[in-house]
């Protein structure tokens, strides 16, 4: 289990902003009540709680695969996010260590969780033993750079911005300082989600998952510290595909779980910073997918494709018991640069869904010889097989 920070609702800021926003909150419902359909942010907005009086809270924040917990509130609230960027060495992969540029000190940065209308207050800092200047671009942001110029700190510095999250969605959150690509590579990327104001179905479970490319001096497994390759990523040529950062982020022991009948929410980012994703679980389809992390609800999907710099949210119901391997089905990358994942689903099995092996006999076509016919015996399962 993974750090979360909890929920701190300043009470008596609250308490006062929360009397004074029901009155000036009534109108805006009212009207709202008498158009729901067309009602929109440049409708509602003369009507909004300024920001001033806004409730303040601090934002719920979990490091991959946690997800922060389904916002309750009817109300708009400034949400104050800290950020800390942290350069550390970290491992990669089995016996091979990378020096990781961080948001609060793992690849991908914390999630955040906000509710469409809230003002995002962001406290951001940079560790004095960075090397370098770095800032955040929220896409889930309007306005310059999206909090980048806002944002831009020095080493052993603080800076702070706000933006309002006026649309709903799954968001990216990036460093963009130059070069901006090097700052990406070295896994400064993370997902604020901007939740609608009537917030999303309820699930059994919600994981974090963000993919990204990773660009070493080293070969896939060449063992030791590896400094990163600015020739293989303008080539865009990464030896690591990865989720959560790191080989086996979410594999073996630190494999998802889940429960036959669960229905499983994924809200999965692409980092990047070179490669589109064409995210696959491997024995599941996915009953629901928010295209692109926005409104549009596309079902029955297989893959579906998330660019470097974008995100999607998929759903699925597990039906039957097994180990579902989360993938980028440039299926090279999942076996061969580290982009697995697994979903472990415990629970009754279905045979009626899908059964075990019920036969294996010999298959003599026509056209072969009876004696190059292959028996079960000297046939082994391939060593990766999922
Ligand atoms: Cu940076």
């Amino acid at each position: 289990m993974k750090r979360q920070a909890l929920a701190a609702i300043i009470a008596s800021v609250f308490a006062l902003a929360a009397c004074g926003q029901q009155a000036a909150e009534k109108p805006a419902a009212t009207a709202e009540a008498a158009a729901p359909a067309t009602s929109t942010v440049g409708q509602s907005a003369a009507a909004e709680t300024p920001a001033g009086e806004l409730p303040v809270i601090d934002a719920v924040v979990t490091h991959a695969p946690e997800v922060p917990p389904a916002i309750d509130r009817d109300h708009p609230a400034k949400v104050r996010v800290k950020m800390e960027t942290v350069e550390k060495t970290m491992k990669m992969a089995d016996g091979v260590d990378y020096h990781y540029w961080t948001f609060n000190g793992d690849v991908p940065g914390q999630m955040i969780r906000v509710r469409e209308g809230d003002t995002v207050e962001v406290e951001f800092s940079n560790h004095p033993s960075s090397t370098v200047p770095h800032n955040v671009d929220f896409h889930a942001a309007t306005g310059q750079g999206g909090g980048a110029e806002a944002t831009f700190t020095a080493p052993g510095r603080t800076s702070t911005f706000s933006f309002k999250a006026l649309q709903a969605g799954l968001y990216i959150y990036h460093c963009a300082v130059a070069p901006v690509g090097m700052h990406i590579a070295n896994g400064m990327y993370g997902l604020i989600l901007v939740e609608p104001k009537e917030g999303l179905p309820k699930v059994d479970k919600e994981f974090y998952v963000v993919q990204g490319d990773f660009y070493t001096k080293g070969k896939y497994g060449a063992q030791g510290l590896q400094a990163f390759d600015m020739d293989k990523a303008v080539k865009e040529q990464p030896e690591y595909v990865v989720f959560n950062g790191h080989v086996g982020a979410i594999a073996g022991d630190n494999a998802l779980k889940a429960k036959v009948g669960d229905t499983v929410r994924m809200y999965v980012g692409n980092g990047g910073p070179n490669l589109v994703s064409s995210f696959h679980v491997i024995g599941e389809i996915f009953d629901k997918v928010y295209v692109e992390g926005g409104k549009l609800i596309n079902e029955n999907v297989q893959s579906t494709a998330i660019p470097a710099g974008g995100a999607a949210i998929v759903e699925f119901k597990v039906d039957i018991p097994g180990s579902y391997t989360l993938v980028d089905h440039s299926i090279f990358r999942a076996f061969n640069k580290g982009a697995l994942g697994q979903l472990k689903v415990e629970g009754e099995e279905h045979p009626e869904i899908m059964t075990k092996k019920l036969s294996d006999t010999e298959y003599k076509p026509a056209d072969v010889p009876a004696t190059a016919a292959v028996s079960a015996t000297n046939v082994s399962a391939p060593k990766n097989a999922y």
